[in-house]
């Protein structure tokens, strides 16, 4: 496994090969497959270039070798930083050939997220667009290039400036031959949304990542009549394997790529290309429900919306099927492995007021209490989970794994949930320092470090409020040092330091001192507590 890894265990890794979990085929292999069986089928819609599942195969081809001509080779670690564009796609499975190792950063990262990924991967190439929704990403790979020295490399799709065109790498006979990987190789790193403290990378192998995909691909019904709109941001675990864009692929369907998952952009493609199959966080399905009331388009062709990444409320999720003419499925998943369905010939409570039953038979779960002893049946617990796709350690993360796993290698998810006799779990609650903003996952401690920072911020604590919409917003409870600072005045403070916009804090309050914890910790539940109820005021 790549330097920096955690493997299963030998007699785990026999059991799941033997079960038919790890196949032994790698992500690049199921591009390939496809590719000789439905040549001529549409792969890959992104606006007005459709491309077949030969041309993405031969396009994918061929960036292997240019990639390999120009001295990226098995192993290397390569930034990716695109919205939802076919080059997404031809990348991606570009580099699971050559065995170069994808780290999907998404396009609202900024110069915190990138170059603390670029440090930590040492990245060898760094890929972007030109600019995209107003910011320009050549000025950010300029930053990251003087930072960072293991990036030898920034592709760019677009306008490349001093750099070099994506579009140029293997666009003449330029390349190498390439070989490739092992099934048991690291394919791609994901970034986890779950965790606390600074971000993680959480590493995925191509036999676990195709289980997960193929896996996923059957309980959410897909096939070759399949026609998946790809609305949230492609880089993310949910619409890239769970069954998303490879679950899709691997069943012969046709992915669509929409710019960006407002109703204006997904209804119209929605109507275009016949969708039957999309995937939405909670705030996003709350929105395209109002949508459809006044839109005008007609959505009859979709047949299913998977909804997760945080809380869907029942009464949300009772909405789905009148408004949109579409089933439901409920998605508890993470980047970190375990994933839990809402079957499609579920009973409707368990459709409308669960949030799944695990993918695999082999999904070891653990709920536990405080002292790690399992709760009775059907009490609420901190979510331990073991299995064939839930990874065994973070990348190069040697002093958090030991807190992040047990001794006997189960993750601490870090989610409070319950368990009914079904084996459907039901989300309560979570005991990790991260705020979910519907599906949005912002690690508080990176927030608060940078907050920490500025010269009228004495102490900081970071909490979760309700919110309608989202679930839950951020509030940023601050003890200043001299006159208080404002809210304007700390996140700019943040965007200067370079913080993706969405962990920006939604709300600031000055406090004169936090509750604190018998060790003299802040004791951040009583301190939303303590928020929430001013706010109910
Ligand atoms: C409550 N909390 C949820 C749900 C995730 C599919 C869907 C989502 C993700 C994802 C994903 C939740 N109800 N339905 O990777 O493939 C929270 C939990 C979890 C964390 C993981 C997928 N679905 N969550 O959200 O890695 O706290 O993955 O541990 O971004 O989101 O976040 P992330």
């Amino acid at each position: 496994m790549l330097d920096g890894c955690v493997g299963w265990p030998e007699d785990f890794a026999a059991r799941y090969r033997e079960r038919g979990y790890w196949q032994g085929r790698t992500l690049g292999s199921l591009l390939r497959e496809r590719a000789k069986a439905v040549p001529d089928h549409t792969a890959v819609v992104d606006g007005a270039r459709r491309w077949t599942y030969r041309q993405l195969d031969d396009r994918a081809d061929r960036l292997a070798s240019g990639l390999h001509g120009r001295g990226i080779t098995a192993g290397d670690r390569v930034l990716m930083q695109l919205p939802n564009v076919a080059e997404f796609l031809a990348l991606s499975f570009a580099l699971f050939r050559l065995g170069a190792v994808p780290v999907m950063a998404l396009p609202a990262h900024r110069e915190t997220e990138i170059v603390h990924l670029a440090r930590l991967s040492e990245a060898t190439a760094y890929v972007i667009p030109d600019t995209h929704l107003g910011f320009d990403h050549r000025v950010l790979a300029r930053t990251v290039c003087a930072e960072v020295p293991s990036v030898r490399h920034v592709l760019v799709v677009g306008e490349p400036e001093e750099f070099t065109a994506l579009s140029a790498v293997g666009a003449k006979d330029d390349g190498a031959p390439v070989t490739e990987p092992h099934p048991s190789a690291v394919a791609v790193l994901l970034l986890s949304g779950g965790t606390t403290g600074i971000p993680k990378l959480i590493p995925r192998t191509h036999d676990d990542y195709a289980y997960n995909a193929i896996a996923s691909a059957v309980v959410a019904g897909l096939d070759a009549t399949t026609r998946y709109l790809v609305a949230l941001p492609i880089a993310h675990n949910f619409p890239l394997a769970c069954p998303g864009v490879l679950g899709t692929l691997h069943a012969g369907g046709t992915v669509v790529l929409s710019p960006t998952p407002s109703p204006d952009d997904a209804f119209q493609l929605i109507e275009r290309e016949r969708i039957t199959v999309t995937a939405l966080v909670p705030p996003l399905a709350l929105l395209w429900l109002e949508a459809a009331e006044w839109a005008e388009f007609d959505l009859g062709s979709l047949e299913l919306l998977q909804v997760g990444g945080s809380r869907l409320k029942t009464g949300t999720a009772a909405r789905i099927g009148p408004m949109l003419g579409c089933g439901l499925q409920q998605v508890f998943g993470m980047a970190e492995g375990l994933l839990n369905y809402t079957r499609l010939d579920d009973p409707e409570p368990l459709v409308l007021e669960t949030q799944g039953r695990p993918l695999a038979g082999d999904d070891e779960l653990r709920i536990v209490d405080a002292d790690d002893r399992e709760v009775t049946p059907g009490e609420v617990g901190e979510l331990l989970v073991r299995g064939p796709y839930t990874l065994r350690g973070y990348y190069r993360a040697e002093e958090h794994n030991p807190t992040a796993f047990t001794p006997d290698g189960f993750y601490r998810s870090g989610d409070l949930v319950r368990q009914l006799p079904s084996g459907h779990l039901v989300v309560e609650g979570r005991i990790k320092d991260v705020i979910n903003r519907g599906g949005e996952k912002v690690p508080v401690e990176e927030v608060e470090n940078l907050l920490l920072s500025h010269p009228a911020v004495h102490d900081v604590a970071i909490v979760g409020i309700p919110d309608e919409a989202l679930g839950e917003r951020s509030c940023a409870c601050v003890i200043a040092h001299g006159p208080p600072p404002t809210r304007a005045g700390l996140n700019s403070h943040l965007t200067r330091s370079g913080l993706a916009a969405f962990k920006l804090p939604d709300e600031v309050r000055m406090l004169a001192s936090f509750p604190r914890t018998s060790l003299g910790k802040v004791n951040k539940r009583a301190l939303a507590e303590q928020i929430a109820r001013s706010v109910a005021r």
